[in-house]
Formats: C-alpha cells, structure tokens, sequence
C-alpha cells in the first residue's frame, strides 16, 4: 500500500501501534487533534480535528487505506463525543466516498455490547446493547459505516475492541484483553484479504475465558496467538476481586456500566 492513515496516532493505542505499523505501506500519515510527536522518515504528520470537515476532506485525500483510532474514547460529555465520534465519523466517510473509498478499520468497541452479561457467550449476530453514550455513539460507527457499505460498496472493519493494551491489569480483561501484537496481526489480515465486506470482528486475544466468538470471520485468516490467562496468577495477587453481584463483574462492559450521563456544565 502507498500511503495508509492513522487517525488517534497520539493516544494510548496509536502510540503503541504507530511503530508497528512501519511495514505496511511506503507512507504513514499520522493524524490526531494533539501534538504528534517527532516524525519518522516514512510517516507525516496531519493534524486535524475529525469534527472539521474540510480538514478531513484533506486528511483522507491520497491515502489507500484507513486505521480509525481517533475519537472520544470513553464516557464523556455528549457535546465532546458528538464532535468526535458522530460529526468526526460521518466526515470521515464523507471524505472516504470522495476519495476512492480506501478500505477503513474503524476502532468500535465492547461498549456496544457492555449490558450483556459475563456468563454470556456472544457472537456478532446478537443486538447492540451499549452501556453509555460512548457506547452509542460507536454503535452509530458501526451502522453509518454498513449504510456506506450498502450503498456504496466501501468495506470497513467493525473492530469491537475489548482492551488492547500491554496487559490485562484487572479479572474482567482475562476475558476482554487483546495485545498489540494479535492487534497488528489483525490489521494485517484486514488490509491483506481480497474481499473484505463490513464484518463485526471482536477484538480479543486468545483468551481461555473470552466471551465473543469470531467463526464467521474466519475468512480473514487471522489466528491470534496470546492468552490472557498467563497474567492470571499476577492479578489475582494484585487486584482486589470485585464481589460476584458488583457490576464490574456481571456485566461484559465492566465499569462503564456504572457512569453517569455527564453533565455539560
Ligand atoms: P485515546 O483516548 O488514548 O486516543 C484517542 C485519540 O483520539 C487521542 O489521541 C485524542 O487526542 C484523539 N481525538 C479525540 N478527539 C479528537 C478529535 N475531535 N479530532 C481528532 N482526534 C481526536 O484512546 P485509545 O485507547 O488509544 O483508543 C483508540 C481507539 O480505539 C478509540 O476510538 C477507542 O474508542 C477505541 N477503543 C480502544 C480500546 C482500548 O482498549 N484501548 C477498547 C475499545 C475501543
Ligand atoms: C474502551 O472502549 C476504552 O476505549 C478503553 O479505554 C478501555 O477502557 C476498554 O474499552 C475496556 O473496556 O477495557
């Protein structure tokens, strides 16, 4: 691929997969609303608001391929995550049908589905269920990004992220927990495949106790290779267990369930 963006290139996620993504196209345009940091020799830089619509246009312009990352990425102020996530993604692929419709991962999230219980097994057929106004407004992703599939034919990759980061650091992300290196070979097959449609693909690791199942993309030919349950042993001698009834522990969204409509004052 010549040139693939990545938007979200200065948060958690971004920073992580930003070097690992040096291989997959001869240019590396990397976007966020903060600052981007020092700039590597195959990547440049676009800063930009996803909520600035001629900004976009520009951002996508030239590139072949799309990782969006970038966006509200928790609960918050629903002034914040309409700019980021509902105006941000409907310029988004506003941007991508008048550039050639590049292929888009799009970082959806558990949080659509966070009011299913943990004793429940999913798979990608199953309603939304979001626990918050994050968790809607990745919902709204999902569904603009298949109305532009249906219409239009642009494919995108629903990536319902469960927790990607170093390492699981409580019991719910045994199950929840993806690493970065089963993320980047993810990214891989997503970009790499033929056809790739507009699939729900969950995004968890190898992990004994996951919840979501991912048979109906096995198209894709990504086999993830971690487990969270090697990190078992040191939670359970770090972390406090929460109480079989808390919600942390009954619902797939953990935490998240518990947050308020937050104020815009
Ligand atoms: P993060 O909050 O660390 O990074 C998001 C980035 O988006 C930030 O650098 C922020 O400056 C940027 N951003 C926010 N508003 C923006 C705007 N209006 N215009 C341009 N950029 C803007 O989040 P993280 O953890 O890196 O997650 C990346 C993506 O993956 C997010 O979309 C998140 O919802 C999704 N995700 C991440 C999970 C994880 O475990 N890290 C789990 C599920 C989903
Ligand atoms: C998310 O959607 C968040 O972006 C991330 O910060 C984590 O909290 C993750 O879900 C999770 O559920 O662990």
């Amino acid at each position: 691929m010549k040139r693939l963006l990545l938007t979200g290139a200065a948060g958690g996620l971004g920073r992580a997969m930003r070097p690992r993504l040096a291989g997959m196209a001869e240019i590396l345009r990397v976007s966020d609303i903060s600052d981007l940091g020092a700039v590597a020799d195959h990547e440049e830089e676009m800063q930009c608001d996803l909520g600035d619509r001629a900004a976009v246009d520009r951002l996508v312009d030239g590139c072949d391929g799309i990782i969006h990352l970038g966006g509200i990425s928790v609960e918050d102020k629903f002034s914040k995550i309409l700019n980021a996530n509902i105006l941000g993604l409907h310029n988004l692929y506003e941007a991508a049908r008048a550039n050639g419709m590049p292929r888009i991962l799009f970082a959806s999230s558990n949080h659509t589905i966070g009011f299913y219980r943990q004793d429940e097994y999913l798979d990608h057929t199953m309603p939304q269920r979001p626990d918050g106004l994050y968790g809607v407004s990745k919902c709204f992703g999902e569904a603009l990004a298949r109305m532009y599939f249906e219409k239009f034919g642009q494919e995108t990759a629903l990536v319902r992220i469960g927790s990607c980061m170093e390492r699981p650091t409580n019991h719910r992300m045994l199950s929840t927990w993806m690493s970065y290196d089963d993320f980047l070979s993810m990214i891989e097959c997503i970009f790499r495949v033929p056809r790739l449609g507009c699939p729900v693909i969950w995004g968890c690791s190898d992990n004994d106790s996951r919840w979501w199942s991912n048979e109906h993309v096995s198209y894709l030919g990504w086999r993830p290779k971690d487990n969270a349950e090697r990190f078992r042993k040191d939670i359970d001698a770090a972390v406090a267990k929460p109480a079989p009834d808390h919600a942390t522990a009954v619902y797939q969204g953990g935490p998240f369930v518990l947050d308020p409509i937050f104020s815009e004052e």
